[in-house]
């Protein structure tokens, strides 16, 4: 089974929570606290695979999650670190976010390895919180949540030509004829369910990828067949190579057929109908001399030359190669998806969500819309502190500070820092 598109929902690990511990010696009643840090949540790693060429490891596993954090311990141990989850994709695979489609990555090119998701850091263990006048904090924070996504993986072959044509005009016997690639080949519809991917080696020494895709069938771009699917995967070919079966085997005739698969490449996408194309009219070894002469002309009246080939004999497939290589040479290079997704804002939450607890006569005040305010507050400018005081009083923090029983004296901690409340 050959799978080409897939929407999987990857998260990072999370980071352990902080410890609460103390030392524990002979003779030493109470130690001071040693609770270690957590450790942090894996990352979800993204790494382009150039021996894959199919997403079907996707089909059946769309869950993926990277370990998350050790929580801290005492003794001051930090929790482990999570180990990151490298995901393989086939190289040329491009990401997008589901929701708004929007390009996160194309795994091509320099892009090899890509952080798909960031694991969240580990808290601090009580260690941390100690002052002269509180020695034995019970408290440590918790590790912040990994990110999390929701993707779609789409494969957009890093060919340079890709083949095109009717099931059965050769376009497999042809990949064989001219790499080392061994497609199968057989006279049945859709034989090559997925693409086959050859290095081709022209006359002057250019080398270039030849992708070899199931034929496209009347109606495909519609919806009718597989067809549509399968032209997403030469989306960024830079030439496209049709092979047309010349002997009009099977009834068919091939300047209908030109005109069939030229029809069903422009409703699928204009971009790609518009890129350079070749044609190879194949089968010349049982074709008559009069129906390729035919076809000729016809091709010649929409403007177009042929190729005279047989893939099954070779004959004519290294002038067409040559031919493509110099083509080449003059078109631009593998077109890469520039990533246009920006993260959404961060959820800042409201000053309402914020969590407040009381331990050992220190008051906790931690949540979304406090860090962020803390973050913005540079706490050695007297012009900043008191912004942040405006701040915490207008948003009735020190309201609910006292409805909860704050007295005077009493230490109030927010993130790294601390102070002592006074009415
Ligand atoms: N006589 C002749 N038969 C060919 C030629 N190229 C392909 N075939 C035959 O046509 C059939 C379909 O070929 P295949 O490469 O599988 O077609 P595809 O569906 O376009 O990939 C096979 O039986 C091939 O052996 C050719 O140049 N001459
Ligand atoms: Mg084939």
């Amino acid at each position: 089974m050959f799978v080409d598109k897939a929407q999987i929902s990857v998260k990072a690990g999370d980071g352990g929570n902080g410890a609460v511990s103390f030392r524990r010696e002979k003779y030493v009643p109470a130690g001071g606290p040693d609770g270690g840090d957590g450790g942090r949540g894996g990352n979800v790693v993204l790494t382009a695979d150039p021996g894959m060429s199919t997403l079907m490891d996707f089909r059946y596993k769309r869950k993926y999650a990277a370990e998350s954090g050790a929580d801290g311990s005492g003794r001051n141990r930090t929790g482990k670190d999570g180990s990151n989850l490298v995901i393989s994709v086939p190289a040329g695979t491009v990401v997008r976010e589901r929701e708004s489609g929007a390009i996160i990555c194309d795994m091509s090119g320099d892009c090899s390895d890509f952080r798909l998701a960031r694991g969240g850091n580990g808290g601090w263990g009580n260690r941390h919180f100690a002052t002269p006048t509180r020695q034995a904090p019970r408290f440590a924070k918790s590790g912040m949540p990994g990110e999390e996504l929701e993707v779609v993986l789409e494969l957009k072959l890093l060919a340079d030509v890709g083949i095109i044509g009717l099931p059965n005009a050769g376009k497999s016997t042809l990949l064989s004829a001219v790499s080392k690639a061994r497609p199968k080949i057989a006279s049945y519809r859709f034989t090559t369910l997925y693409p086959n991917l050859g290095v081709v080696s022209a006359r002057s020494g250019a080398a270039f990828v030849v992708a070899d895709i199931p034929g496209i069938i009347e109606g495909a771009s519609g919806g009718a067949g597989l067809g549509h699917d399968f032209l997403r995967h030469i989306d960024r070919c830079r030439l496209l190579i049709h092979v047309v079966d010349a002997s009009g085997s099977e009834g068919r005739s091939p300047a209908a057929d030109l005109e069939t698969v030229n029809g069903e490449l422009k409703l699928y996408s204009e971009k790609l109908a518009g890129r350079p194309q070749v044609i190879a009219a194949n089968k010349c070894d049982i074709a008559d001399r009069a129906a390729i002469d035919n076809f000729r002309k016809s091709a010649a009246s929409l403007g177009r030359d042929i190729f005279e080939i047989s893939a099954a004999t070779g004959a004519g497939t290294q002038e067409l190669i040559n031919s493509v290589a110099r083509m080449l040479t003059d078109l631009p290079p593998t077109e890469i998806y520039i990533p246009d997704y920006t993260a959404p804002p961060p959820d800042i939450g409201s000053p309402d969500e914020l969590d407040i607890t009381a331990r050992d006569g220190v008051w906790l005040i931690e949540g979304k819309w406090m860090e962020r305010l803390v973050r913005n507050v540079n706490f050695s400018d007297s012009e900043s502190r008191m912004f942040f005081e405006r701040a915490l009083r207008g948003a009735g923090v020190y309201a609910r500070l006292e409805k909860m029983g704050i007295r005077d004296g009493d230490a109030v901690s927010i993130y790294d820092l601390e102070f002592e409340y006074a009415k």
